[in-house]
């Protein structure tokens, strides 16, 4: 039996969220707690965990935002920590928060939070991402097969929440004072995690969409990363860039050229007429024409970082290096050299 520090009938009720990293815990938190937490000093927890305490039904509880983490058995430093907590300030109620739209792969934390016996309510988080890809819920069934209250919300948008807070409440003044005894991790999940209980527990009460919308990202994908016009498609771009570069940055740099040119014959040579033949060259020659040289180069320059910034930031240079990872293999090479290859086009120092 684990002792239950910090909590009894008599003290506040504590409910803890849990779930998947990015699932929106923090911010269903902050629309609990209206943003009114503060980081929690728990003795022996490393890491920032937020808590606030605020009225819920008239009742004061306490809320704890917990790291995002995949498994409660993992290993890691924040399941690790997630665990220790759950163990040594135990929860009187576990708010699991879920990717509605990734709800296949979220399933696991609801039906491990079941097996230790912890009370727990279910939020389907980002309803309005699933009914964006119309995925729908039969929240009846899914209730029934996860034996805990289910509600579908939009932290981001309030949809839902309120209803949400109710279960909350009930589940927390029916369960309340029973409190749960943490078992023995390993041995409970060894049985439990199957394929088939995954699949099972999610049975008739998701529907997914037959056919999934396609995101402008995945749309643009399937053009620029045809098998057969993607390679073209890439070099036709390049050719592009380079072409602007030409068309552009080589006048560019003539025009810096000359005007650097006049700066030298308009003021410079008759300025220094008076000057030494060695002070002279040394003023004109050495610093006046190298400082010109490096300042021909910066519209070029600039042009190019524009250019490569922008095929970056848009995450074609990644795809590239996809496209480009065959032709290369054959030379000993992997996909991402490529983007070496050209950068010596440009100069062949850096690359
Ligand atoms: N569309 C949508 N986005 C949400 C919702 N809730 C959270 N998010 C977004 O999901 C991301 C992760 O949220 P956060 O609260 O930091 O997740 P955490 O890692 O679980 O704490 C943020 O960009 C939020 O804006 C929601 O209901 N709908
Ligand atoms: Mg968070």
């Amino acid at each position: 039996m684990n002792p239950r520090p910090e909590t009894g009938a008599q003290s506040t009720p504590r409910i803890a969220l849990i779930g998947q990293p990015n699932t929106g815990k923090s911010m269903l938190f902050n629309r609990i707690t209206n943003a009114r937490a503060s980081v929690g000093n728990w003795p022996g927890i490393t890491v920032n965990v937020m808590r606030a305490r605020v009225p819920l039904d008239g009742r004061k509880v306490e809320y704890v935002d917990l790291p995002g983490i995949y498994n409660l058995e993992g290993g890691s430093e924040d399941e690790a920590v997630v665990n220790r907590f759950l163990t040594k300030f135990p929860v009187d109620l576990v708010i699991i928060v879920i990717n509605a739209a990734q709800i296949e792969r979220q399933i696991l934390m609801p039906l491990q939070v079941k097996a230790l016996g912890l009370p727990a309510v279910v939020m389907l988080n980002m309803c309005d991402e699933a009914h964006k890809l119309g995925i729908t819920f039969d929240l009846e069934k899914l209730q029934d097969s996860l034996k805990m209250p289910v509600a579908l919300i939009s932290a981001k948008y309030g949809t839902g929440f309120e209803g949400a807070m109710k279960q909350v409440s009930e589940s927390l003044s029916s369960e309340f004072a029973s409190k749960p005894v943490l078992a023995d991790y390993d041995s409970l999940f060894k049985t439990l995690m199957t394929e088939q209980t995954l699949d099972d527990a999610l049975k008739g009460c998701v529907t997914l969409p037959k056919i999934w919308p396609k995101t402008l990202t995945e749309k643009l994908d399937q053009l620029f990363l045809h098998p057969l016009l993607g390679l073209p498609m890439f070099f036709l771009s390049m050719l592009v860039i380079f072409s602007v570069i030409w068309e552009i940055g080589l006048p560019s740099q003539d025009l810096v050229s000359s005007g650097a040119d006049w700066v030298q014959a308009t003021l410079l040579e008759p300025g220094l007429a008076w000057a030494p033949a060695w002070l002279n060259s040394f003023l004109i020659n050495g610093i006046w024409l190298g400082l010109s040289t490096v300042a021909s180069f910066v519209p070029l320059l600039v042009l190019f970082f524009f250019c490569m910034a922008a095929v970056e930031d848009s995450g074609y240079l990644a795809r590239a290096a996809f496209l480009m990872d065959a032709l290369m293999r054959r030379v000993g090479l992997d996909g991402r050299a490529f983007v070496m290859q050209m950068m010596g086009f440009g100069c062949n120092v850096p690359a």
